[in-house]
């Protein structure tokens, strides 16, 4: 019986590279810091929260030829959130850097995400353990999950756990959300002079946790091109049988990052952005006439087939139901404890929402189809947020989508066939082999996340910078976590939270669809971009994503 594939064997033997200012080793690094730096929004609420960690400045560094030991020291580890590909070699990247500072150090996994530290579920890492698990994707050699740290019992506990193991350092690796507790736990440490440190490293396949000092969060490259890789599948089995339209949602929770970059690696011929539905304050009514149009159009021509992208989280950015949305969570934080609502039958819980919301929100409401209704009423996850991978809208749409063309027919404005066929991705890419990009990225994310230890800092995202160019010129440092944030309605509170960022309607990202998006609506220019290559030439190991080629060629540009 084979224990392994030949590709997972070939994987675990990748040396991963590292910039040239972390390759000189860890204990061979200078660090030169900015200035002094601020919240994104909202400051003096931010600075008032995080007295302690706020106004620290951006830090780079550089290769030295001293040669400084480390002393012995013990540093606990969390993979936080969703899944991403690359997660094990954060892990990977910190184990060596702290070995090599000491190999006397220890590094400890908390089991099952932020709880693990809280519970004190942990493993020490030893060489066997970690060999086994570089260049893999998933986070199954500690497991993650979405507890939310924030109350005085959960860091006492945290304390004491870190204090039984000799824990001076905890990283944290995660999106906004995490590292929001990245940020609170730190903060938390100071003030209660623990001399524990956090660092925590960028992750997410939405690719929303990026700002001027961050260019991207890992996983997301081998995300879209996972996803890329099915759609162009998907675009070619479309193209020979010519009889389905293909309604595609893509996970990426708020942010459209995923489903533009995936339209740009395949050109399909329909891809809602959110950010753009919001900005034009489109109606769920407007997006389901411009699919039916462009649907009738491809029929005229004789198409009866198609594909279109669709957000995981455009619901949220309908305006109408946006609106609705806020409110929504409002009433249900309300109602969390509750019991005639806790108790009551499915319509009757529609009912008694109905009654809370205004006259507006309600009519939103009710004049969605049951099964939406459902799912927007599902438990938040542990920082609010609305589930949307739970949310049907690619289902939603076909329905609509349907009786506007069938309405279309009647009046001889619809001449073809729609049958359709939905598919959701996400689960797909969140754990697939890193890429080589993911997979350097992520070892040096982890090996930096010691250097910032190192060097006595806390509060700080890990940082690798100038991803475009080759590894060796990457530029390592370190971001105050406190800088990305800013205060956003949560459960109904305002609270302290790192800034998702959206896609940027006048970015040079959105310009290459909305310049080409009729030419692929009609005409038929798939591409498909194949499997993510491991081994080969350069030309198809090393490529980027288009959003971070088209986002640094912009910068390098303004400059
Ligand atoms: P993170 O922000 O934690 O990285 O999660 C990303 C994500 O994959 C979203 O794209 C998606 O909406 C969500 O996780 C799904 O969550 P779950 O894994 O709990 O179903």
């Amino acid at each position: 019986m084979k224990e392994l594939s030949s590709l997972q064997i070939e994987r675990l033997k990748y040396q991963p590279k590292l910039p040239a200012s972390l390759a000189g080793g860890i204990n061979s690094l200078t660090m030169s810091e900015g200035s002094k730096t601020q919240a994104v929004k909202d400051c003096e609420q931010i600075e008032e929260l995080f007295k302690n960690t706020y106004g620290k400045p951006v830090v780079t560094f550089k290769s030295s030829s001293s040669k400084e030991a480390c002393e012995k020291r013990n540093i606990g580890v969390i993979l936080s959130g969703g899944q991403a590909p690359g997660g094990h070699n954060v892990i990977a990247g910190l184990y060596d850097a702290l070995k090599q500072s000491n190999p006397e150090s220890k590094l400890y996994g908390f089991l099952g995400g932020p709880s693990g530290i809280i519970d004190g579920d942990y493993i020490e890492f030893t060489d066997e353990k970690i060999d086994a698990y570089r260049n893999t994707g998933g986070f199954d050699i500690i497991g993650s999950g979405r507890t939310k740290l924030e109350t005085e019992e959960q860091f006492q506990k945290s304390l004491k756990v870190c204090q039984n193991l000799g824990i001076t350092g905890v990283v944290i690796i995660g999106g906004d959300d995490s590292n929001t507790n990245a940020a609170m736990l730190a903060e938390w440490f100071v003030k209660n002079n623990t001399g524990i440190q956090v660092i925590g490293c960028p992750k997410t396949i939405d690719g929303d946790l990026k700002n001027d000092q961050i260019e991207i969060s890992f996983g997301f490259d081998t995300a879209t091109k996972t996803y890329a890789e099915l759609i162009g599948n998907i675009l070619r089995d479309a193209n020979s049988a010519k009889k389905y339209w293909h309604f595609v949602k893509l996970m990426g929770r708020s942010a459209t990052h995923v489903g533009l970059e995936v339209a740009l690696q395949t050109q399909p011929n329909i891809t809602l952005i959110s950010e753009e539905v919001e900005e034009k304050k489109m109606s769920l009514r407007q997006i389901v006439d411009y699919m039916a149009d462009v649907v009738a159009k491809r029929a005229a021509m004789g198409k009866n087939f198609g594909i279109a992208l669709i957000p995981e989280g455009l619901i949220e950015f309908i305006p109408e139901i946006k609106s609705m949305i806020a409110n929504l969570n409002d009433t249900l934080a309300v109602l969390e404890n509750d019991e005639a609502y806790k108790t009551a039958e499915e319509n009757a819980k529609f009912e008694i929402i109905k009654g809370k919301l205004n006259a507006e929100d309600a009519a939103v409401f009710s004049s969605l189809p049951t099964m939406i209704k459902q799912q927007l009423l599902m438990d938040r996850d542990p920082h609010g947020n609305v589930q949307v991978s739970k949310i049907e809208t690619e289902k939603l749409l076909i329905e609509m989508v349907s009786e506007k063309l069938a309405e279309m027919k009647k009046a001889g404005a619809f001449v073809g066939k729609f049958s359709a066929q939905c598919h959701f991705f996400g689960y797909e890419g969140r754990c697939a082999f890193p890429s080589n990009f993911d997979a350097d990225y992520c070892y040096s994310l982890g090996y930096n996340a010691f250097a910032l230890m190192k060097f006595g800092l806390t509060g700080y995202l890990s940082s690798v910078k100038n991803l475009s160019a080759p590894a060796s010129e990457w530029v390592a440092g370190g971001v105050p976590l406190t800088m990305m944030m800013n205060m956003e309605k949560r459960h109904g509170q305002f609270k302290p939270v790192i800034k998702k960022a959206l896609v940027e309607l006048d970015g040079p990202v959105f310009k290459v669809l909305e310049e080409n998006r009729e030419k692929w609506a009609l005409e038929d220019k798939y591409i498909f971009p194949g499997s993510i290559q491991y081994f080969g030439p350069s030309s198809v190991c090393d490529i980027t994503t288009e959003t971070l080629r088209l986002e640094n060629a912009a910068k390098l540009t303004a400059v």
